[in-house]
């Protein structure tokens, strides 16, 4: 019930137009007729909204404000990417649930420089990949906003989310800059590649 009530005010949608070249034409082509869809989550302040700018190419980044979320998407041809920000009121939790069906990969993007909500960040992690409807979702982890100095490299960030909840997965972490584009590109070649070659 509450789920339903939340995704009824997607209702209320409120676009605001961007412009930036992004990749996802080329993302796109990669698959087939089913539309694809990937959830970008990690705590506030994580890059992803900075993410999805570079991502998309010249359509429309929407806002969908719902009871206590807010929810960015791009749907690029059969392509949808939304995102939200993790961390935060529980309470607000079954609302996401709306948003877990169908998921074929999620973006966990971390800032490799708040050294001070790692623990945060990985609690969420684990908490999300326990979602019935997201195990068999590829997981990629984006260690972002690696061009500041002192960030915990590649290696740390790993240690610091820990292995196990994502023994079992489809999973790769990479590093990258959101501000500059610096392996995004890398990325989202290996999440197409692992999107195609999964089942
Ligand atoms: N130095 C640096 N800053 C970044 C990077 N990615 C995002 N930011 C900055 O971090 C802040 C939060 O980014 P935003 O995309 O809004 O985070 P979100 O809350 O996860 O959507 C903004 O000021 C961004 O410009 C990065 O890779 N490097
Ligand atoms: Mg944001």
């Amino acid at each position: 019930m509450i789920c339903r009530s939340a995704c009824l005010s997607v209702a209320l949608q409120r676009a605001k137009s961007v412009e930036m070249g992004g990749m996802m034409s080329y993302f796109h082509g990669f698959f087939g007729e089913r539309e694809t869809r990937i959830l970008m989550l990690g705590l506030d302040g994580a890059g992803k909204t900075t993410i999805l700018y570079k991502l998309q190419s010249g359509e429309t980044v929407k806002t969908i404000p719902t009871i206590g979320f807010n929810v960015e998407q791009v749907t690029h041809k059969n392509i949808k990417f939304q995102v939200w920000d993790l961390g935060g009121q529980t309470s607000i939790r079954p609302y996401w649930r709306c948003y877990y069906q169908n998921t074929d990969a999620i973006i966990y993007v971390v800032d490799s420089a708040d050294k001070d909500r790692m623990g945060l960040s990985k609690k969420e992690l684990i908490s999300m990949l326990e979602e019935e409807e997201l195990k068999d979702a590829v997981v990629m982890i984006l260690a972002n906003k690696q061009d500041i100095p002192d960030c915990l490299s590649l290696t740390d960030v790993h240690h610091a989310l820990g292995f196990d909840a994502l023994r079992n997965k489809t999973f790769q972490i990479f590093k990258t800059s959101a501000t500059s584009g610096d392996g995004l590109e890398e990325a989202m070649d290996w999440l197409s590649n692992a999107l195609q070659h999964r089942n």
